[in-house]
């Protein structure tokens, strides 16, 4: 199938996580698609440009303010000096418009208080070719949707940034802007008709979740590992958040392997059945062995998820999510499409 890539996806370096107050090297580097996209043209994979679109799919599911200050972020922090005093090379929040605050909180007017409003964890930092790289991954994802509406089976968009974490208007998690909602939000606007994501990232994807909370017309399925268990977003991604009727969160527990995650997906992609178009969020971070996650699904696993999911026949968009074991990261990818054309051709 069709692999989209952008070359303006590497400018992004976060440089590094801050977690627990501690600055860690960065997990999610550019050295992830360099090994997605060598793996995939090993296997002979044809590999696309994207094409520049306009923003129109972004201002659908992002605030507007989001996309603004995303966008100049980088230029007002440097312009700021704050690089040099007090030595912060990256945009980082320190305090946060929480929402036991207030309602309606300010619009900060000190560039240093600016990112609390609108990102929400101090793992997500922001430097020079931040956005540049987070809207070529947004161009991806909308260059796939095109491939598949002009008769691909199947594109995938080797997005990086990721995006599932990113919510309408904040972001976060290591995602800037949500380029699978991106590409649901045009599937469904330019079909006319439901579309389902089902999402195989290790970690739920609550930016998507909240999204598309009330729509019933866009099916919002995850499998991922419990965040009641300690797993990151922690706040959302259990059971019993079903929104207007069209989410499914299937929370599996830490160390859970491929029976139980294969039937989850089984059971997400028979209840999305219905749909005309399907969005898979796929991060390989549910393989025994990432750093971010303890999950334990296998190569042979992901390529069965890959069957299933290609099984619906419905035209499909994938959407490079995480993962973050940079020996598999490709391997699993690949066995991931291999087992999804194997399906729809
Ligand atoms: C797209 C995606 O997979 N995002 C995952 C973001 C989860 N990051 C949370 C990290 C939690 C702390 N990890 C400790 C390692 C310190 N470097
Ligand atoms: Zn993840």
């Amino acid at each position: 199938m069709p692999v989209v890539w952008d070359d303006d996806c590497r400018l992004h370096d976060p440089g590094a996580e801050i977690w627990i107050g501690v600055r860690t090297p960065a997990v999610e580097t550019a050295a992830r698609t360099d090994a997605i996209l060598e793996a995939l043209r090993g296997a002979g994979a044809p590999v696309v440009d994207a094409v520049p679109h306009d923003d129109a799919a972004l201002l659908a599911v992002h605030d507007a303010a989001l996309l603004d200050y995303l966008a100049s972020a980088w230029a007002e922090w440097d312009g700021a000096g704050l690089p040099a005093d007090p030595g912060q090379d990256r945009v980082v929040p320190y305090v946060f418009a929480h929402a036991g605050l207030t309602s309606s909180p300010a619009v900060p007017t000190a560039v240093w208080a600016r990112p609390g409003y609108y990102c929400y964890d101090t793992m997500t930092l922001i430097g020079p070719g931040t956005w540049e790289a987070a809207r070529a991954a947004a161009d991806s994802a909308l260059t796939a949707v095109d491939l598949v509406l002009d008769d691909a089976p199947a594109a995938y968009a080797c997005c990086r940034p990721p995006g599932h974490h990113v919510c309408r208007a904040c972001y976060g998690g290591s995602c800037y802007l949500n380029n699978a909602a991106i590409a649901a939000w045009e599937l469904a606007s330019r079909l006319g008709e439901p579309v389902a994501i089902l999402d195989l990232d290790a970690h739920h994807g609550n930016g998507t979740q909240e999204i598309f909370w009330e729509r019933e017309d866009v099916l919002v399925g995850s499998v991922h590992v419990d965040p009641g268990a300690g797993w990151f977003p922690h706040f959302a991604g259990f059971a019993g958040e079903t929104g207007g009727g069209a989410n499914r969160n299937r929370p599996l527990a830490p160390g859970s392997g491929d029976d139980a995650w294969l039937s989850a997906v089984s059971e997400l992609a028979a209840w999305a059945a219905g749909a005309a178009a399907l969005v898979v969020p796929l991060g390989v971070d549910a393989a025994g062995g990432d750093p971010e996650s303890p999950l334990q699904v296998t190569s042979a696993g992901f390529r069965e998820a890959g069957r299933i999911l290609g099984g619906l026949a419905l035209p499909t968009v994938v959407v490079q999510e995480g993962g973050y074991d940079l020996e598999r990261i490709g391997p699993l990818v690949l066995e991931t499409l291999l087992g999804l054309e194997s399906a729809l051709r």
